[in-house]
């Protein structure tokens, strides 16, 4: 066999994708001194947050929970202006994240990859975009997102509407005009929840086509003052080490309540939940009763107090009605937090459509047809989710050992180690792929991956391995994992993106990191307690020899 020289490959590492986290393993891998370029899609960098630019996209993280904690000087540097950052802040963040650490150089946008084919004789990757451009790697760090490819509903006469139509998460670069607009959204996720209240004031009607009601909450945002600014500064090595702590499975700063249920009597609990009512974002989860999510009954009484809430923000009795969930308790769908969402409703302007009740007939050129009439309309919004977890990758013309073509292996579901490795794709990594999120705040489960992927290849060129590839052994019991302790997720209902449900034809399996933070240190670390990382690194005369 050849000897491996520098110049069978282009690069050393090839990051696809220049969202929040492929970024992040850009600046990591150049910073350990590897070679490394980023191939990206969109004309500009952002991920999710170059795509979702519908008004009033914004993170409900807060901002600098959301963001990097990895370095203080950029920490310092950049001022977010809200609590919760809209998408324009958010996308302007990242440009200035690429320029402080000079990535934009390494850096290819327009790129799509179509094709990413494992060589075994070269201990590399060839990777092909749409345009043409071929790349030879040695590690693959695919960062295409969970949330990035747009799942559109599958409604007879789609192609025959002559308006305007615009999924949320292709949203044009172009604002959308909806002033004196007849407008439909499609779907109540965070992603339809935010965008009626930005438009309703506008519009000269909006209807909301509701599936599945959810339990919906505020946001309760703020602009950052200098005071908070101040603070967030003075405290920067305590918020990152809270943040950056396996032992913090929601990666947030939200205090705990420190109590079950149980140590409150029923007037306390009230008061308690009024005060969950006005926390952040998140915090509804984070710091509620320890018990909240594990006891239907205390779960069933909260809900309950929601319901209220919801009965006595929204004027319309019936709408009330239809808007509160009956399908799933609490916590066990991923809720949306929104402002001004119930109030939206109390708008003449706008109307809920139950599909449960007048489900959608057909799409024509003027509008849509439900049991319950037509109703014209100049522009559609989808906002009807992704095909998450495996939407990308699935996509990307994978094919590793002997021609493995991921897009049929994973037709079951995904069978992946740590959330970003597989067995038979060598050198290859999806942070922030299936498995890869727990349930909490996403950029803190893909830095861990992250910091450990690059801690990983650093490894293996000072120890001189050339090929990472998880055993089957160590597949099985991650997978393993994960088909016992799914259940015990608290986004348990299975009828719910992280179920795949969402998407027409989609297997249903779990497709979170159920066994959060803790589980997934724990598992890393027994990997590389040996040197070998128990037979998952090899140098290439091994592999050759073992095959
Ligand atoms: P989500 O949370 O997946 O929500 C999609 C919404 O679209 C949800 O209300 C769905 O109803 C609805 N939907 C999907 N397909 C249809 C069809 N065929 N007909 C009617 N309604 C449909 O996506 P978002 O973009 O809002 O949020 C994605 C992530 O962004 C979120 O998890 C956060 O991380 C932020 P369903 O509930 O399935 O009945």
């Amino acid at each position: 066999m050849a000897e491996q020289t520098s110049s069978d490959i282009d690069v050393e590492v090839l990051v696809i994708g220049a969202g929040v986290v492929g970024i992040y393993a850009l600046q990591r891998a150049l910073e350990a001194g590897f070679s490394a370029r980023t191939l990206e899609a969109g004309d500009g960098v952002g991920g999710v947050w170059y795509w979702n630019r519908y008004p009033s996209a914004r993170f409900d993280s807060e901002s600098y929970t959301y963001g990097y904690i990895h370095s203080k000087e950029l920490f310092e540097k950049w001022r977010w202006e809200e609590e919760f950052a809209t998408q324009p802040e958010i996308e302007r963040y990242l440009n200035f994240v690429v320029d402080h650490f000079d990535l934009r150089g390494h850096i290819r946008t327009g790129q799509k990859v179509v094709s990413a084919l494992w060589n075994e004789a070269d201990t590399a990757w060839t990777v092909t975009t749409e345009k043409g451009e071929t790349i030879r790697a040695r590690w693959v760090i695919s960062a295409t997102g969970g949330l990035s490819v747009p799942n559109y509903p599958d409604l007879n006469g789609l192609e025959d509407f002559k308006g305007q139509a615009y999924h949320t998460g292709a949203w044009p670069h172009t604002p959308v005009d909806f002033t004196g607009k007849r407008v439909a959204i499609i779907g109540n996720g965070p992603s339809g929840a935010q965008i009626l209240p930005a438009i309703v004031d506008l519009v000269e009607t909006v209807d909301l086509y509701q599936r599945t009601p959810t339990w919906t909450t505020p946001l309760n945002n703020g602009a950052i003052t200098d005071e908070r600014n101040a603070w967030l500064r003075d405290n920067f090595e305590e918020i990152a080490a809270k943040l950056g702590s396996a032992a913090n499975p929601t990666g947030f700063l939200h205090e705990p309540a420190g109590k079950f249920s149980t140590a409150d009597s029923f007037e306390e609990r009230q008061a308690f939940y009024e005060k969950i009512w006005n926390s952040p974002g998140f915090a509804k989860l984070t710091s509620n009763y320890y018990d909240m999510t594990t006891n239907r009954e205390v779960n069933l009484e909260f809900c309950e107090f929601l319901a209220n809430k919801v009965r006595s923000i929204v004027k319309d009795p019936v709408t009330a009605e239809r808007l509160i969930p009956k399908d799933h308790l609490f916590g066990a769908k991923r809720p949306p937090f929104v402002t001004n969402y119930y109030e939206s409703f109390n708008n003449p302007a706008a109307s809920l459509i139950a599909l449960s009740e007048t489900p959608i007939v057909r799409v024509d050129e003027s509008g849509i047809e439900t049991t319950g009439g037509h109703r014209e309309y100049d522009i559609i919004v989808f906002a009807t989710g992704f095909d998450f977890g495996t939407g990308a990758l699935t996509r990307m013309g994978i094919k590793g050992i002997n021609g493995l073509d991921l897009s049929t292996d994973w037709e079951e579901g995904p069978t992946d180690f740590g959330g970003f490795s597989a067995h038979q794709l060598p050198n290859f990594f999806f942070p922030g792929g299936p498995h890869g999120a727990g349930g909490g705040n996403y950029p803190r489960y893909s830095q861990d991956q992250i910091d450990w992927i690059t801690g990983t290849l650093v490894h293996a060129r000072e120890h001189g391995y050339e090929r990472f590839e998880p055993t089957a052994e160590q597949q099985e019991s991650w997978m393993t994992m994960i088909e016992t302790l799914a259940p015990k997720s608290i986004f348990s209902a299975e009828h719910s993106h992280y179920y795949g449900a969402n998407v027409e034809g989609k297997v249903r399996k779990f497709l979170l990191n159920p066994g959060g933070r803790a589980k997934l240190h724990e598992i890393l670390d027994e990997m590389t307690a040996t040197g070998d990382y128990n037979g998952a690194l090899s140098t290439v005369r091994e592999s050759v020899s073992a095959s």
